[in-house]
């Protein structure tokens, strides 16, 4: 691993913005506030969700650093940075969520195994950097291929930071051939996160970012990239990361019954309160996120005050201040959230509720209870948010 080495604590750790809501320590795991998050279109990194297994690798030696490229090629080749930045460059904006985001509403109804996030382990950002169906042409895999002329068919990422999970070994992951070769899937070896070098916390030097799928294939702090026969074997592939049916619980689990989780069904959630909240008058604006994987778009957010007897269409709307203009090589929204908003007169205790349909009309389920899973994952039901009316509070005071 040149260049890039994994401390065995938690001594080396990046400075990080004070207002993100620490849910884990070490490792480090942080979001923003809900309002922190839907404050612009593009996430900036300060608020950025981090999710980290282990401590954060340190760069020794940038000039030394480069990716090994190998597994089931005819020729392994050394993926330095200068290697890497004389590929076409690309900059894609998209957003990455953690599986387990909403998880701490999931159990609510019945205990989860996992770290506990409200409603922003994800951040919207444009990543810059080398595709990946680039890459691979340099080690002779022709764009859009299933399998290699050495019968390789996954992509498998490989890190170098210490996880107790992989029993102190590396973080890693892999996506099939097909996508990694696909240059319309745009995953990238991104360097860049918002027209700035990529930051510790977020995979300095290089990360993979596999757009429309869940945060735990976009590995960071790139060491190795294997071409491999069959999918990865490691944990996070194999024994986590994966949905189960509410009848499955830590007594009867088989792992191998199911497939690694890839693509993320679609989501959204309210931003401009908190679950419970007071507010002041009648005319409120609701706002917040919705974002559904494998590229499609969303196509409407239902916006609810009564619990869901009557809904509203929300609007959409993008910050003005739109920060970082993409270059003029590529880009494109397809993989990236939208902000949504409804100006609206609140009743007296009144219960938000948000949900949203995408491109294919997937919906998203009425409740939790339905797609309860043991390790918390793809909590994408109805976001619902009760508040109070200032006034209402006082009048049942008198
Ligand atoms: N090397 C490495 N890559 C990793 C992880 C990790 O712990 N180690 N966590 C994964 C998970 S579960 C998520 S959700 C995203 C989080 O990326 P972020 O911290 O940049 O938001 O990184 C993924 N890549
Ligand atoms: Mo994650």
């Amino acid at each position: 691993m040149p260049g890039l080495k994994a401390p065995s604590d938690y001594s080396q750790e990046p400075p990080r913005h004070p207002s993100l809501r620490i849910n884990a320590k070490e490792p480090f795991n942080a979001e923003p506030t809900r309002g922190a998050l839907v404050a612009s279109y593009i996430t900036p990194v300060d608020f950025f969700y981090k999710r980290n297994h282990g401590p954060i690798p340190v760069v020794e030696d940038l000039e030394r650093y480069s990716v090994s490229l190998g597994g089931l090629v005819e020729k392994p080749v050394e993926l330095s940075m200068d290697v890497l930045r004389k590929l076409p460059k690309y900059n894609v904006t998209a957003t990455l969520q953690c599986a387990g985001n909403r998880r701490t509403a999931m159990s609510k109804t019945r205990t989860v195994k996992g770290v506990g996030w409200d409603v922003a382990a994800l951040g919207n950002a444009t990543w810059g950097g080398a595709k990946l169906s680039d890459v691979l042409e340099l080690v002779g895999i022709p764009k859009l291929s299933s399998i290699s002329s050495l019968g390789g068919k996954h992509v498998e990422f490989i890190s170098v930071d210490k996880c107790k999970e992989e029993n102190g070994g590396p973080y890693k992951a892999s996506i099939p051939l097909r996508q990694a070769t696909n240059p319309d899937a745009d995953v990238l070896l991104a360097y860049e996160m918002n027209g700035e070098v990529l930051n510790r916390d977020h995979g300095y030097p290089v990360r993979v970012i596999v757009p429309g799928v869940i945060g735990a294939r976009s590995v960071k702090w790139l060491d190795r990239i294997d071409i491999i026969k069959e999918e990865c074997q490691g944990f996070f592939m194999q024994k986590d990361y994966k949905m189960f049916p509410p009848s499955v619980n830590w007594d009867n689990i088989d792992w191998s019954t199911r497939k690694p989780q890839m693509d993320f069904p679609v989501q959204c959630a309210i931003c401009s309160f908190e679950d419970v909240d007071v507010i002041n008058s009648g005319k409120v604006t609701i706002s917040g996120y919705a974002v559904s994987g494998g590229g499609r778009g969303i196509e409407r957010v239902d916006i609810s005050v009564d619990g869901g007897k009557t809904w509203m269409e929300a609007e959409r709307y993008q910050m003005g201040n739109v920060q970082y203009i993409a270059d003029d090589d590529f880009s494109s929204d397809k993989w990236a959230w939208v902000l949504f908003k409804a100006v609206v007169d609140l009743p007296d205790n009144a219960e938000i509720v948000a949900k949203a349909t995408d491109s294919a009309a997937n919906v998203q389920p009425e409740n939790v209870e339905t797609i309860w899973n043991l390790r918390g994952i793809l909590n994408t039901s109805w976001h619902r948010v009760r508040v109070r009316k200032a006034a209402s509070i006082a009048k049942s005071n008198l």
